[in-house]
């Protein structure tokens, strides 16, 4: 619609580069000023860090109006918003995105140049907030990009951890984990504000007492905690719009200050005021396998407590009448992290706001909605009682009376079916008594998704089909997106010129666009155009993989790109033993070297601390790498690069330059994905299975541009139910046969065979995950790459029309129908 902020004829989407840093000169004065008044230094003695800072802030000043009137507009027109509570946000680096939303780019560029300043020296500064563990985290960060582009109201709430996702190096190609201390130098980009901070409470009893004649209920808390918020900018693209992320911290209370004063003990004392700070401390870097631990649920509660006390008394006017709390937000749950949330709103409702059970609870069912981003049972989080009664008790008697009142309607319903009962209840009782909390956001939420179609359908029917009988209507999709402002524009610039050249910017707003590049395809000089910006991002990655890691990428090598955290869903072992099956025929003599398709294999990929499987396969690859890269009989025709530390900024990198995208995930076990759709925008072939948005992903580029391979999710279904025994398909596959025997015999750790036994053991006698299973089938759709590899015109072609088809999946697509669905929050105007 022409109203649509999105429309290029909006008034805002035009806003005219204004303010102190709008033109070269302008920006050099605003820079100084910030390198002299701010850093306190002048130009001639500042430290690269001092003039990243001061470059920093030239584009922050240059957004600052713009907040602040959208901030007062908020405040004024009091519409429906939306707050996204999400522990994770994996943001990548700022400034460029900064940039190019505030069309600074050109100018910045140029009054860096007139200062004798490399920009790119200053870039080199930025430490990436890596405050995510991956795909659930990078796309809370894309929805923000797209509701601040959409003009939609919308604070992102989540935690400032002070140490995000670990750094990752190999020593002797094992993972060993440092800290990621991103804030050592301070960062530009965040707003601290103690005066807004709130005190958050845990421990203690519950208690009842007399109100005027009522018995009610209170919480009697044992300790607190500080939250103190830092704003961060979320400038949309060229649209003069600006939301807030406000990310909490823990500091100590006074009462912690207190007992440092008056404690003999002071150690004890200085101890206590630690314990307090932990809260915000560091990420747990376990994804999709939350480990229960007592810190996880304080950093959970604490966030989500101080976004929801934040909302109600800083945001919403003083006077506002509670009970039409669900006209002006909802709150989305980004997973369960955040399902804490619905007690704690009924708490706040019935205890200090004083409502009665049912109209609290009515408009608690109206303000919460519930995403759900897994099916993996080991990734649904269940707190047990027995923890969950100490640090929060008030909130655990909340539960049970949801969960009474949610069985009485229950049995209402169905009579009293046991069964069902005992399935649906809240509370699980095995193997101790828990809170089961995908169960609890599913009865609150207004609306519970799925974050693909194929993950939606399962979550409705095989995961929760009691509760899609119980609340019809309640279960949606959301199909997943990425944002391509970050993923295209800026991390492919040849790309997204090319695109500009044929069919204008509208693109960037309005990902279906990219259709109108079907027709170049058939151009021959387009796809060469094409074909030479892809080699320019392989030469691109190329100086980056040099200087960062000191490896090599070979010329003309297909670049096979599998990155993603490492876990055994995943299937990095398949493509491994892809390798180890094409290394095993070279050096057996059985495939000349000159015969095998040059192909450079690159993995990016961290592993859980604790996941000891993970990090012996993080091992493999290492182990598998140096023996192929360095054997002469390869004839350096293949390749295995893993580098370490695989974060957003090596992603911005990699994706443009990759040939091959491999998302081979046992179907049914990936809920969506999310870097399948950077590659298919990025010009990249996709091989794999039918699991998540894969299966749109092929429905949109078409079978003949997409290497499908492997069991549909059915299939598994019905190979589990004949009972799955992996040694067959060893004994069955000569091909597989002999990579496993490799494997095992030593040949990638000098010989010992104990090394690598655990993960040859568990393919043979369990491989959850049906990796020899699918094995075949992707050996032959690899054989299918090499033979369309050959033909590098059509290929260029096939990539092409993966970009052109793939508009689909822009986050801004993804936040229309989020609104649309589940939000029924309009745009600002
Ligand atoms: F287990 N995802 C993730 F569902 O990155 F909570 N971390 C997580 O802890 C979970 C999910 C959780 C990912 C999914 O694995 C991926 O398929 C999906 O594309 C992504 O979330 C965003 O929805």
């Amino acid at each position: 619609p022409a109203h649509h902020p999105l429309n290029a004829t909006h008034p805002l989407a035009l806003a005219p580069v204004t303010g102190p840093a709008s033109s070269v000169d302008g920006f050099v004065r605003q820079f100084l000023r910030n390198l002299n008044y701010e850093r306190g230094v002048p130009l001639s003695a500042s430290t690269p860090n001092d003039r990243y800072f001061a470059f920093a802030m030239t584009v922050r000043d240059y957004l600052m109006a713009r907040w602040l009137e959208d901030l007062r507009r908020q405040r004024v027109v009091q519409a429906k918003g939306v707050c996204y509570l999400s522990a994770e946000y994996l943001l990548g680096r700022q400034l460029d995105n900064n940039l190019l939303a505030s069309g600074l780019t050109e100018i910045a560029t140029e009054a860096m140049v007139a200062c004798g300043i490399d920009i790119e020296e200053l870039r080199a500064q930025e430490v990436e907030p890596g405050l995510g563990n991956g795909g659930l985290g990078r796309l809370a960060a894309c929805f923000i990009d797209s509701l601040a582009t959409m003009g939609v109201p919308n604070i992102g709430y989540g935690i400032r951890y002070e140490y995000g996702i670990f750094r990752q190096t190999f020593v002797d190609g094992q993972q060993v984990e440092q800290p990621d201390a991103w804030l050592t130098l301070g960062s530009p980009w965040e707003f601290p504000h103690p005066e807004a901070a709130r005190r958050i409470s845990f421990g203690g009893h519950t208690e009842t007492y007399d109100d005027a004649g009522v018995t009610r209920s209170r919480w009697v808390p044992g300790w607190d905690v500080l939250a103190v918020p830092y704003n961060y900018m979320v400038p949309g693209y060229l649209n003069g719009r600006v939301n807030t992320l406000r990310l909490w911290s823990a500091k100590a209370t006074d009462s912690f200050d207190l007992r440092v004063f008056n404690s003999g003990d002071y150690e004890e004392a200085v101890r206590a005021q630690t314990f307090a700070e932990n809260i915000s401390k560091v990420l747990y870097p376990e994804d999709s396998t939350p480990q229960g631990k007592e810190l996880r649920l304080q950093q959970q509660y604490f966030f989500v407590a101080a976004s929801i006390g934040d909302f109600l008394e800083h945001t919403l006017p003083a006077d506002f009448d509670i009970h039409k709390l669900p006209d002006r937000v909802i709150f989305q749950l980004n997973d369960t992290h955040p399902v804490i949330g619905v007690p704690e709103l009924m708490r706040v409702l019935v205890d200090e706001r004083k409502l009665e059970w049912d109209a609290a609870w009515a408009i608690t069912q109206q303000c919460f909605a519930y995403t759900c981003h897994t099916l993996l049972p080991e990734a649904l989080e269940v707190w047990s009682v027995d923890l969950l009664g100490r640090l929060l008790p008030r909130h655990l008697e909340i539960i049970y009376r949801i969960n009474e009142e949610f069985l009485e309607a229950v049995r209402e319903r169905y009579g009293d079916d046991e069964m069902r009962i005992r399935n649906m209840s809240i509370i699980g009782e095995f193997p101790e008594r828990s809170v089961r909390m995908a169960y609890l956001a599913t009865v609150a939420g207004a609306k519970v998704n799925g974050v693909a179609e194929l993950h939606s359908q399962l979550l409705r029917d095989k995961v929760l089909p009691d509760f899609n009988d119980f609340f019809p209507g309640k279960f949606t999709n959301v199909t997943n997106g990425i944002t391509p402002r970050r993923f295209v524009r800026l991390a492919n610039p040849g790309l997204s010129g090319l695109i500009t050249e044929a069919i204008g910017t509208g693109w960037l707003t309005d990902l279906e666009r990219l259709r109108e590049l079907e027709a170049y395809a058939e151009d021959p000089q387009f796809r060469q155009a094409f074909a030479e910006v892809k080699a320019a991002n392989k030469r691109r990655l190329g100086d980056v993989l040099r200087a960062r890691d000191g490896l090599e990428i070979s010329d003309g090598h297909m670049l096979d790109v599998m990155v993603k955290r490492l876990h055994e869903y995943k299937r990095q072992m398949l493509k491994l033993l892809h390798v180890v099956t094409q290394y095993g025929s070279i050096v057996s003599g059985r495939v000349a070297a000159s015969d095998v398709l040059p192909r450079t294999v690159i993995f990016g990929a961290k592993a859980a601390p604790g996941y000891a499987m993970a990090k012996r396969i993080i091992h493999l690859i290492n182990a598998v790498g140096e023996v192929v890269n360095t054997d002469p009989r390869v004839e350096g025709r293949l390749k295995v690069l893993f580098p370490p530390n695989y974060n957003v900024t090596l992603a911005e990198r990699l994706i443009p330059a990759a040939d091959l995208s491999e998302q081979i995930s046992l179907a049914g076990k990936e809920a969506s994905g999310t870097g399948n759709m950077k590659f298919a925008l990025n010009g990249a072939l996709t091989i794999g299975t039918d699991d998540g948005a894969n299966v749109e992903i092929r429905q949109l580029v078409g079978d003949d541009n997409f290497f499908l391979f492997g069991m549909s999710e059915p299939e598994v279904e019905a190979l589990w139910a004949r009972g799955y025994k992996p040694a067959d398909f060893y004994q069955g596959d000569e091909n597989l046969r002999r990579a496993m025997d490799l494997i095992a015999s030593g040949a990638f750790s000098g010989g010992d065979r104990s090394v690598f036994e655990p993960i040859v053991s568990n393919l043979l006698y369990d491989d959850r995950f049906m990796v020899l299973a699918d094995y075949s089938s992707y050996v032959a759709a690899q054989e299918r790459v090499d033979a369309a590899y050959v033909d590098q015109d059509a290929w260029t072609r096939s990539a092409i029309l993966n970009v052109a088809r793939s508009g689909f999946f822009s986050s801004d697509r993804s936040m229309r129908d989020y609104i649309e669905r589940i939000w029924h929050t309009p745009p600002l105007l």
